[in-house]
């Protein structure tokens, strides 16, 4: 059977970026792909702290995108969710496969070099860059090449299965770094673990409201740049009524030269019932008023998250509910892992 796998950090509850560039097609998984595919979803604690994060704060988060997840219609029984560190074989087979890991492959990592480039561009003089960069943050493609492939079903030489990774294109060199730690484990141990394929999201980027040139983040400090998925009516109408555009007459789409107006644009094209393109909103609201073309957007985003809010209310007051609901996928992710540890185990005579 295909095996799918995606995960989200709990680093706080997930924006409408989030929901459409994944976890709406998470969702949707759950209808298009054949029963027998294992959906497994997993909230990457792990990954959370390569960036420094606050215990109470951390264990608080992950409970609310548990409930989000929940929330949006994911089903705990169609899928497998848990938390990365309820699933020790994700960093087990995380170290075995750092063991083979090239440094200089990750060295050339694009988001590892921005990081590189904004803490030397901020480092005083005299204390060295590489000291103050964690390991954690450094090596995290492996972690995410483990989540991956510690999943993955028993390779078969007459079927060969694979696991398919629904990713954003932000994130396909790092599904490329997961095919070189299959290749190089494969080439010191023999061949037990299986290419990964990717699923490419054609979903695409959402911006930021208040600063439309860079992507809508949980982490970004302005609240009013992002629409939580669990936000009141009120805050989207709100958000939306404020979120930076330009002075230009008229409605058009134009990304390099309107990119808040494109972006609103791009926003109500995913939602719109009558599934126009962003151009052909454009068109229809080319004599708007930002305000009314600002109020019929928010209608459609309101249209289109309804329930998740009210649900996600339910869900979160009830954390002994969604702990039962972790343990079970925990479980079920525990056994999943086994069979792939057992192998490499062996493999590198452990
Ligand atoms: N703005 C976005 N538009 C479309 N997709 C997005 N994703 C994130 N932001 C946008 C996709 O959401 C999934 C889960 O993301 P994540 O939590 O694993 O990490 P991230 O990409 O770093 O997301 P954030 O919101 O920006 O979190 P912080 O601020 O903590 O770094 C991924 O599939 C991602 O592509």
């Amino acid at each position: 059977p295909r095996v799918v796998f995606s995960g989200i950090q709990p680093t706080g509850v997930p924006h409408l970026g989030n929901y459409v560039g994944a976890l709406r097609q998470w969702v949707n998984l759950q209808r298009d792909e054949q029963p027998s595919t294992k959906l497994i979803y997993s909230i990457v604690d792990l990954h959370a702290i390569t960036v420094p994060q606050k215990p109470e704060t951390l264990r608080q988060r992950k409970r609310e995108v548990l409930a989000a997840l929940l929330a949006i219609g994911l089903d705990p029984e169609r899928c497998t969710i848990f938390y990365q560190s309820s699933v020790p074989a994700h960093s087990e087979l995380m170290w075995i496969l750092a063991c083979t890991a090239s440094v200089g492959y990750l060295s050339r990592m694009t988001q590892w070099k921005s990081k590189l480039s904004l803490a030397s561009s901020s480092t005083l003089e005299n204390k060295s860059v590489g000291s103050r960069l964690k390991l954690g943050l450094f090596s995290y493609p492996v972690l995410q090449a483990a989540d991956i492939l510690v999943h993955r079903t028993v390779a078969d030489a007459f079927t060969p299965r694979a696991t398919h990774v629904p990713v954003g294109h932000d994130q396909q060199q790092h599904l490329e770094f997961a095919r070189e730690c299959v290749t190089n484990f494969n080439h010191a141990y023999g061949n037990h673990l299986v290419h990964p394929e990717t699923i490419v999201s054609p979903a695409q980027r959402i911006m930021s409201l208040t600063e439309p040139t860079s992507k809508m983040s949980k982490s970004h400090e302005a609240q009013r740049s992002r629409i939580l998925i669990t936000d009141s009516p009120q805050d989207i109408r709100s958000k939306i009524a404020t979120a930076l555009t330009d002075s230009i007459p008229g409605i058009s789409y134009d990304p390099a030269t309107r990119p808040g107006i494109s972006n609103l644009l791009e926003i109500f094209s995913v939602f719109d019932t009558e599934r126009r393109s962003p151009t052909q909103l454009a068109r229809a609201y080319a004599d708007a008023s930002p305000k009314i073309f600002k109020e019929a957007v928010a209608d459609a985003l309101l249209t289109g998250l309804q329930g998740i809010r009210d649900r996600y209310l339910d869900l979160s007051a009830n954390d002994s509910y969604l702990d039962k609901i972790e343990q079970h996928g925990a479980r079920k992710a525990q056994e999943s892992a086994k069979e792939t540890m057992d192998i490499v185990k062996t493999a590198v005579g452990l």
